[in-house]
């Protein structure tokens, strides 16, 4: 995926309304989103459309896809008839569950993006342990896009050593979670940042800031 700055918006509000505006005031710095439940749930699937139509962006689906292999398909059958440009899917269910997605993306000539580790705290517990071994998954079923952490460079660094310089990393996690965005850019292809900037006060500015 191509994504102008390396930077991708990460789109938690709560309304059309407000993700037009933030959309207006970052389109120069801004061609890719990321849509997650907050605004899915909250104005419908026919949001990724309206955005793309109005802004010419790309849209990544941050659904974090984690059932079986039946249930996925169909998860993302609706979201790329729906017009994501990409689906995010967890790696943690298994190879099914992700070929599952994989096999959609691939019909609609799409992208999937496995994810590996998360960003927050609490994923030391559970999902640390297992992120090498998903992202060693990945490789072996082709995938070529990945999501890891901006928060702890030394497992971005991890997962990047598994995943091969060729892999399209990228990384939450910058801003808000603590991640710093330059010292990630060493390590993954683009960043994901939310509240830094729609929670800003000008975020236009923020944008422009990050991209310094
Ligand atoms: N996100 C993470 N960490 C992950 C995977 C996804 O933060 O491991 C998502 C969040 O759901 C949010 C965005 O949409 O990335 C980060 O937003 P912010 O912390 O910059 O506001």
């Amino acid at each position: 995926m191509n994504i102008k700055n390396n930077l991708i918006l990460a789109l938690d509000v709560g309304s059309e309304s407000e993700a037009i505006d933030i959309c207006e005031k970052v389109k120069e710095s801004i061609d890719t989103i990321k849509i997650g439940y907050p605004l899915a749930l909250a104005e419908g699937l026919e949001i990724i459309k309206k955005l793309k139509d109005k802004f010419g962006f790309k849209v990544i689906c941050d659904f974090k896809v984690a059932d079986i292999d039946a249930t996925n398909e169909k998860i993302c059958e609706e979201t790329f008839k729906a017009g994501a440009d990409a689906i995010i899917c967890h790696g943690f269910v298994g190879p099914d569950s992700v070929q599952a997605c994989l096999d959609v993306a691939n019909k609609y000539e799409k992208e999937l993006f496995l994810l590996t580790e998360m960003s927050h705290p609490g994923a030391k517990k559970f999902l640390q342990p297992a992120a090498d071994e998903i992202a060693k998954m990945g490789i072996k079923m082709g995938i070529t896009n990945y999501v890891a952490p901006a928060t702890r460079l030394d497992r971005l660094q991890d997962i990047r050593n598994i995943v091969g310089e060729d892999a399209y990393i990228i990384s939450p996690g910058v801003g808000k979670q603590g991640g710093d965005g330059k010292k990630t850019l060493e390590i993954s292809n683009a960043i994901i940042v939310g509240r830094s900037i729609y929670e800003a006060e000008n975020p236009k500015e923020a944008c422009e800031n990050l991209l310094k």
